[in-house]
C-alpha cells in the first residue's frame, strides 16, 4: 500500500494489518514516479484509492486536487504500463456527473463535473480510459455514490455530524438543507470494487449505488434522533458553492455482475454512530490540531451568520 499520508491519511487506521504482516505499506505520492515504481514493482493489481477527495476543500485551493487525481493517476497509469500490470482499479465517483435534476445517469452519461474535485476526477477518469486505448493498459473504472461508515474522516457529513452531535456543537448544514445523497455504506461499496477487480471488463465503466437518496436534513435529524439530541442543534448556514443537488445513477451493469448492496441505510447508520461512540479517542485525535484550525477558520463565521433549525 502506498500512501502520502496527507492530513487525510492515518496509518493508525491499518495498524493491526501491517503488523499481521498483511499490508506492506510505502510512505510515498502517487504523483512520484519513483515512489509508485518502488510500490508497484511485483504487483498483480492496482487499485488506486487515493485522492483529495474533499469538496469544500477543493473550492478554497484546487492545485493538489490536480496534481493527485489527476498527474497522480497518469503516473499510476504509465508505470502499470511499464510493468505490465494485469488490472488497473481506478475508484471514481458519481460526482463526475453532475447535479441530477431527477434523471439517472448510466456510464454512457456526459461527464458535467460542478466542483474543481470532481472536474479532477473527471481528469483521472479520462486519462484511465485513454491508457487503455492507446497502451492497452486493463483500466477499468468504478463509479461510487456517497460512502459512509467506520474510519470516515470527520471532514465530511455523516462523521462531522455524528462526532459534532456528541462533543455537544451546532450541526452546520448547508443551504436549505435538501439536497441530496444516495448513501452507500463502505462494505457495500468495497464488495463491489473487489468484484470489479476480479471479474470486470477491461475498458469499462461500472456506477455504484444503491438508488435510495436522502435528503441532508434527513439524515441530520436521524442522527441527532440517533444520539438523542435536538433538532434544534441543525444549524443551516450559507450554501456551498456550485453545491450539487442530488446524484443518482443507474446501477444496473453492477447488478448484472452479481452485485447487490446487502446494507440498509437506517441499520447502517446506527452502525455507524455506534462505531464513532464506541471510538471516540480515534476521531478526538483526528479532529485535533490541524483538523480543529480548519474548522474553527471554515466554519465559525458561517454557523454565526446561520439561522436555527425550526426558528
Ligand atoms: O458541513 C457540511 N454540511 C453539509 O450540509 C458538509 C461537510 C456537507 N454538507 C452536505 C453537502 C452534501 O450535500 O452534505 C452532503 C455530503 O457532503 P460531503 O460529505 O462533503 O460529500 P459530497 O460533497 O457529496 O462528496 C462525497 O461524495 C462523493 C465525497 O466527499 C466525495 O469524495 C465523493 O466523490
Amino acid at each position: 500500500m502506498l500512501d502520502a499520508l496527507t492530513y487525510a491519511g492515518n496509518l493508525e487506521n491499518i495498524a493491526r494489518l501491517v503488523e499481521g504482516g498483511r499490508v506492506k505499506f510505502i510512505k510515498g505520492s502517487i504523483a512520484e514516479a519513483a515512489d509508485v515504481k518502488t510500490a508497484m514493482k511485483g504487483c498483480e493489481a492496482v487499485f488506486n484509492f487515493a485522492a483529495e477527495t474533499h469538496v469544500d476543500r477543493s473550492i478554497q485551493e484546487g492545485g493538489t486536487f490536480i496534481k493527485t487525481d489527476v498527474l497522480g493517476t497518469y503516473t499510476l497509469l504509465r508505470v502499470a504500463h511499464e510493468l505490465g500490470i494485469e488490472r488497473f482499479v481506478q475508484i471514481s465517483t458519481d460526482e463526475v456527473y453532475g447535479s441530477s435534476s431527477g434523471e439517472y445517469f448510466t456510464e454512457a452519461s456526459p461527464l458535467r463535473p460542478g466542483n474543481p474535485y470532481a472536474a479532477s476526477k473527471c481528469g483521472g477518469d479520462l486519462m484511465g480510459a485513454a491508457f487503455f486505448n492507446t497502451f492497452e493498459v486493463p483500466v477499468v473504472i468504478t463509479r461510487s455514490s456517497n460512502n459512509f461508515g467506520p474510519y470516515q474522516h470527520v471532514e465530511k457529513f455523516i462523521p462531522l455530524f455524528i462526532t459534532n452531535t456528541i462533543e455537544g456543537k451546532d450541526l452546520p448544514l448547508y443551504g436549505d438543507g435538501k439536497h441530496e445523497r444516495d448513501w452507500i455504506y463502505v462494505e457495500d461499496n468495497c464488495a463491489a470494487i473487489e468484484l470489479v477487480g476480479t471479474q470486470g471488463t477491461a475498458g469499462e465503466i461500472y456506477n455504484i449505488a444503491v438508488g435510495s437518496s436522502h435528503p441532508n436534513i434527513e439524515v441530520a435529524e436521524l442522527i441527532l434522533e440517533l444520539l438523542g439530541a435536538p433538532k434544534s442543534r441543525i444549524k443551516l448556514i450559507e450554501d456551498r458553492k456550485g453545491h450539487d443537488r442530488a446524484y443518482l445513477m443507474d446501477s444496473s451493469k453492477m447488478g448484472a455482475l452479481g452485485w447487490q448492496p446487502r446494507h440498509q441505510f437506517r441499520n447502517a447508520l446506527e452502525k455507524t454512530v455506534q462505531w464513532y461512540k464506541d471510538n471516540e479517542d480515534w476521531w478526538r485525535r483526528v479532529k485535533s490540531g490541524a483538523f480543529r484550525e480548519y474548522y474553527d477558520t471554515y466554519y465559525k463565521e458561517k454557523l454565526k451568520k446561520g439561522k436555527r433549525y425550526g426558528d
